[in-house]
Formats: C-alpha cells, structure tokens, sequence
C-alpha cells in the first residue's frame, strides 16, 4: 500500500478490496485534510440548459452559486463544474459558449469558497483558461484526445480525468460492443497513460474512469461496476460516475429524480472496490454513506 498527496488530494493504493483500516481516530485527523479519509466526494455543477439530472436550472448563475454553498455545508470535496453536456444524443457547444458558461462560475467560486473546482471539458481552450483561473483538476470524457489538450495540461500540473467513452455523445449509445469490455477498457487507459509520459504528463496528476454510460449497454454498466476492482490493475485512483444514470433508471423503472437509492448503492459498491472519488448529485447523502461504510471497513480486517 502506498499513500500520495497531490494539491491537497490524498489518494491511497491499496490491493485489498475494502476501504484502508484507519481507526475513526485517525479519520477524524486525517478529515481535516480530505474530510472523507481518502475517500472524495465530487459535487455535479451543470451550468449546460438541458442537462438531464437537474433541467438546466444551475445554468443561472446565482443559483449555481448556491448549490456551490449547499455542497459545501453538505461536506463536499470538490465541485465538477461542466458547461457541455455529455448525455446520450447531447449536441456539440462551441468553446466560446463554454467559456463564457463555465469561467465567470470558476472565478466566482475561487474567490468566495475554499473549494477545490475540477472543469469537466475536452477543449483545449478551456482547459487552458481553467487552469489560469484556477481549476484544480480537469475532468475529460475524452481522455486528452482532442487536438493541443495533453500540450495544454502538460504545461500545467492540474490532475487530470481520463475518462473512457465509445463513440461520441450523440451516437454512443446506437450499439456498443467489445470484445471483453475490462480487458478493452484497461487497453484503452494504458494507451492514454503511455501518451500522457510522452507529453511528459507524470502517473501521479491522473486519475482513471471506465465512464459508466458513455457506449456501454446496462449489461457493460454492470459488469464494470461488478468488476470495478480490475481497473485497479493500472495503480491509478478510480473515479466513478452513476449518480442518476439511465443504468439506474432502466433497471428499476425509474425516473430521474427517483434514483437516491440506485444512485447510493452503486456508489457503496465502487468505493467497496477501490474507486477513489465518487461523482455525484446528491452530496448529503453520499457523504453520509461513505460515513458509514468507512466506520465499518475498520473492523473488516
Ligand atoms: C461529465 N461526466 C458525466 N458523467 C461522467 C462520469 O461518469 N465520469 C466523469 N469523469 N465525468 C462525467
């Protein structure tokens, strides 16, 4: 097991299966570093008008800056801020558009909380403008695929999101296949990592995503949250995204505001399995199930 800190995130690797075995003690000072132990929690701040979770109403700027302040009573550790949206059909946003959605938030924030912000972009652009305001942390669905993104993040020293998706968002969901979707997944980050090094991106800015919903069918969705723990074959922290999915919705037959409990459970089963973050809607309650589960991992030796 080793332990690393980078701009205030303690990541913690582990083999073992369970959360590490810190005492509540230990928690508790640990907490006034990471609040959570190892464990964070990111807030979802869509400022997009049709996200599909929240209808475009953090889009106005003062109310966004209330759900900022509300995340942080509620114990957030960081704020994924995203000003294109990404669900299933979404429509591409020109980077003027996203930096005038995404940027002014990003200033607001830096200058009225102590809160770490990840931008959730695939736009050089924005990156680059996100970084000179301060982001902590870029989160890309698109892995620092799309042209001058490894240049921009290699000349910073945010951390960075890899996520994984098959095909782009308006077709991904037309019929995703693979030929053994861990095996392919794991492939496709090591290739990313291997182009990060070239760019001279070190192992220790990145974090890993196998994407839930992003080209995968409710049948991959639950085969890599089953098997969450292979992705750890590559010793990077996981982050992982489920908060009010369609993998919810379509197994239980329910809306997207009727999807705490899928939203919670898939959450306890990642982090059971090593993920490191956990994206998510509803910080309150996520936080107060990480709670949980690290007070019980102490005696799960
Ligand atoms: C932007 N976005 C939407 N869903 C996501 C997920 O599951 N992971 C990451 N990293 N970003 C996401």
């Amino acid at each position: 097991m080793f332990i690393y800190k980078h701009r205030g995130f303690i990541f913690l690797n582990t083999n073992r299966n369970v959360m590490p075995e810190n005492s509540i003690k230990e928690q508790t000072d640990q907490a006034k570093l990471t609040n959570l132990n190892n464990v964070q929690v990111m807030g979802i701040l869509n400022v997009t008008p049709d996200s599909f979770s929240d209808g475009g109403k953090f889009a106005h700027f003062d109310n966004a800056l209330k759900q900022v302040e509300l995340m942080e009573e509620n114990g957030v550790d960081i704020i994924d801020i995203g000003g294109e949206s990404t669900r299933p059909g979404a429509v591409d946003v020109n980077e003027k558009d996203e930096v005038a959605r995404v940027i002014p938030l990003l200033k607001a924030i830096k200058s009225r909380f102590n809160m770490r912000v990840s931008i959730d972009t695939s736009k050089a652009v924005v990156m680059s403008e996100a970084i000179a305001y301060g982001a902590d942390m870029i989160n890309d669905v698109r892995a620092l695929q799309n042209e001058g993104c490894l240049d921009v993040i290699a000349q910073s020293d945010v951390l960075v999101c890899l996520m994984h998706m098959q095909g782009m968002p308006r077709t991904m969901q037309e019929n995703p296949q693979y030929k053994n979707i861990i095996n392919d997944i794991i492939s496709f980050f090591a290739e990313r990592i291997e182009s990060c090094a070239k760019k001279g991106i070190k192992k220790d800015r990145l974090i890993l995503d196998p994407g839930f919903g992003f080209g995968k069918t409710l049948e991959h969705n639950y085969q890599m949250l089953g098997q969450f723990s292979l992705f750890k074959k590559l010793n990077l922290p996981l982050l992982a995204g489920t908060s009010r999915k369609s993998m919810l919705g379509n197994l239980l037959n329910r809306d997207v505001n009727q999807r705490l409990a899928g939203s919670l459970t898939t959450a306890i089963v990642a982090v059971q399995q090593g993920a490191s973050i956990i994206r998510v809607h509803d910080v309150a309650e996520t936080v107060d199930a990480i709670k949980i589960l690290t007070a019980v991992a102490q005696y799960q030796k």
